[in-house]
């Protein structure tokens, strides 16, 4: 077949696609692999505003709400957070002073959408969900992100907050060097990554950040990219990302945990398994950072990071608490 063909039916298969079922709408239907779940709802989110995000989140479970709407609602949460410097609002911009934003969103029927190096929208991860909703598409990025969440009426902010532009117009002023790897720790660079199970037994994860404070322009994290920063099959569980994007992108972090888990690892055992390729696969690990946390289709949660610090907040109908990881080393 000719190239040329070829594309057209591609193209035919992809108008196609935006009538198929599997598009995930607000009332998917129940999968019956879910049936038997008996665990409870639960959300797992990392870092300690976590817990604020959970209990957002938790919000939406408690009334009947799908694990989808209690990880966009927790995520919601913390992009709002004006004290927060590594997701929405408050982010940190990159190196020309621009705060971008990136995020992504997958439920238990592995439907997933993404947005990547937005500027001035208020909920990105709403966007990426709007994008896995309404489009063929996964991922929209840059100014066709923009583009796509103006059309779509989401709110716009202002970006970066006074107070953060000063903080880079006094880093420009330092002229931090190009190559130095940052710090990545809870003080300076703390994406959130949430997993929710509801009482239905459906799993999805979210994932948002500003990313790598001063940046490259256009640089893209793990944060976006379902598989590095996210990924849920409802087959097994879901795993989400915190840390050095590069790093985490390089082993596909997430899928990897998931891949783990299929082999009959426990949550914890599958990230500390993936931090330990993660390691593998650098060779100077100095300042470098980066943690998973899982969950599996019985509702059992873990986590690990390579060095000691991280932590996650788990909320149940019993438990609202922040969770201290297992870590491979010490800083
Ligand atoms: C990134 N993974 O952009 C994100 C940042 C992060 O904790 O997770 N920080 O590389």
């Amino acid at each position: 077949m000719e190239r040329r063909s070829f594309v057209k039916l591609g193209a035919i298969g992809l108008a196609a696609s935006i009538v198929k079922p599997g598009f995930a709408s607000e009332d998917s239907v129940a999968n019956p692999v879910l049936s038997d779940y008996k665990g409870g709802a639960k959300m797992i989110s990392t870092w300690s505003h976590g817990l604020e995000a959970n209990r957002a989140g938790w919000e939406k479970l408690k009334s009947g709400g799908t694990s989808l709407d209690a990880v966009e609602a927790g995520a919601r949460q913390t992009e709002s957070d004006v004290k927060n410097r590594s997701v929405g609002i408050g982010g940190m911009p990159d190196r020309e002073g621009h705060v971008t934003l990136d995020a992504c969103i997958m439920d238990w029927e592995s439907n997933c959408g993404s947005v990547g190096y937005l500027e001035g929208i208020a909920h990105p991860i709403s966007v990426a969900k709007h994008i896995m909703q309404n489009t063929p598409h996964v991922m929209i990025v840059g100014a066709g992100a923009k583009q796509y969440a103006l059309k779509h009426g989401f709110e716009t902010i202002k970006t970066p907050l006074p107070e953060v532009k000063k903080e880079w117009e006094k880093w420009k002023k330092e002229q931090a060097a190009i190559a130095k790897k940052p710090a990545i720790n809870h003080e300076n660079h703390d994406t959130i990554g949430l997993l929710a199970i509801d009482e239905a037994g459906r799993i999805s994860g979210a994932c948002t950040t500003s990313g790598w404070a001063y940046k490259l322009p256009g640089r893209l994290g793990d944060s976006p990219i379902i598989g590095s920063g996210l990924f849920v099959d409802q087959e097994v569980g879901g795993a989400v990302a915190t840390g050095l994007g590069e790093s985490i992108i390089r082993i596909a972090g997430s899928h990897t945990v998931v891949e783990l888990m299929r082999q009959g690892k426990s949550p914890e055992q599958a990230c500390k398994e993936t931090v330990e390729r993660l390691i593998r696969k650098h060779k100077d690990m100095t300042g470098l950072q980066c943690a998973f946390i899982a969950i599996n289709t019985k509702g059992e949660v873990g986590g690990f990071s390579v060095y000691n610090g991280f932590n996650y907040a788990l909320k149940t109908t019993t438990q609202d608490e922040l969770i201290d990881t297992p870590f491979d080393r010490k800083w």
